[in-house]
């Protein structure tokens, strides 16, 4: 919440948050399993503190991502789980409509693969600055679905992130501990995005918007 204190140590907190998540996930995998909307949102908000520590240049993709969380949030006060914001934007022909909850859960998934993406370049090369890996995640998961003016925004703010230095200082990290807590999170993570996927997919919602 705003004005919070900052975790001692944010990304342990998102990896623990998630992994609660991944084993809470139906694993009938048929699109119609129960994951509860209040804790997966809950767990999703928690990725904001790593915007923090990413610098000002990335504030609004932090309001961005944190506008459709809070969307989220808002919606498990009427709905109990995942499938059931689908239900209702089938039902209402509104999935793909923008504000409708399926649509931002889509937004807040992308957010959770890019910060996979970016944890994965971050731990497959130990000589490639942050801006690196960022560009590459960013490539990978989200440009492909952004209009240019986005990406333009995006590449140029690139510029601005820290030194992988600075970002494990402001982690409170360090270079062994946040390969342990990026990994947790990748783990946890990977079967909670293909859960998301496979809530469309299995409707025949296609994933290309
Ligand atoms: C983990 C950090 C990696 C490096 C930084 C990469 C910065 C990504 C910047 C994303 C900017 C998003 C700008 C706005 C995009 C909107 O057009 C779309 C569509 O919204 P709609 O039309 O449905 O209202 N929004 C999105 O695609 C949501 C994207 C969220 C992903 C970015 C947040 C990542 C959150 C992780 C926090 C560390």
């Amino acid at each position: 919440a705003e004005g919070a204190a900052a975790p001692a140590r944010p990304l342990a907190v998102v990896a623990t948050a998630f992994e609660g998540i991944s084993t809470m996930i139906d694993c009938d995998s048929d699109g119609r399993g129960d994951l509860s909307l209040a804790p997966f949102s809950n767990a999703c908000s928690l990725v904001t503190v790593l915007f923090g520590c990413l610098g000002l240049a990335f504030k609004f993709a932090e309001l961005e991502y944190s506008s459709k969380v809070n969307d989220l949030i808002e919606a498990s006060k009427t709905y109990d789980t995942l499938s059931s914001i689908l239900e209702h934007d089938v039902e209402n022909d509104s999935v793909r409509k923008q504000g409708s909850h399926s649509r931002n859960l889509r937004r807040v998934r992308l957010g959770l693969d890019l910060v996979k993406a970016l944890f994965e370049q971050y731990l497959s090369s130990s000589d490639c600055s942050l801006k690196e890996a960022a560009s590459t995640a960013y490539g990978q998961v989200c440009a492909p679905f952004h209009a240019w003016t986005i990406r333009k925004a995006v590449g140029a703010g690139m510029y601005a992130l820290p030194t992988k230095d600075q970002l494990l200082l402001r982690l409170n990290e360090t270079d062994d501990s946040v390969k342990k807590e990026m990994e947790r999170y990748i783990d946890a993570s990977r079967p909670i995005i293909e859960y998301i996927d496979n809530l469309f997919l299995s409707r025949n919602i296609s994933l290309d918007w």
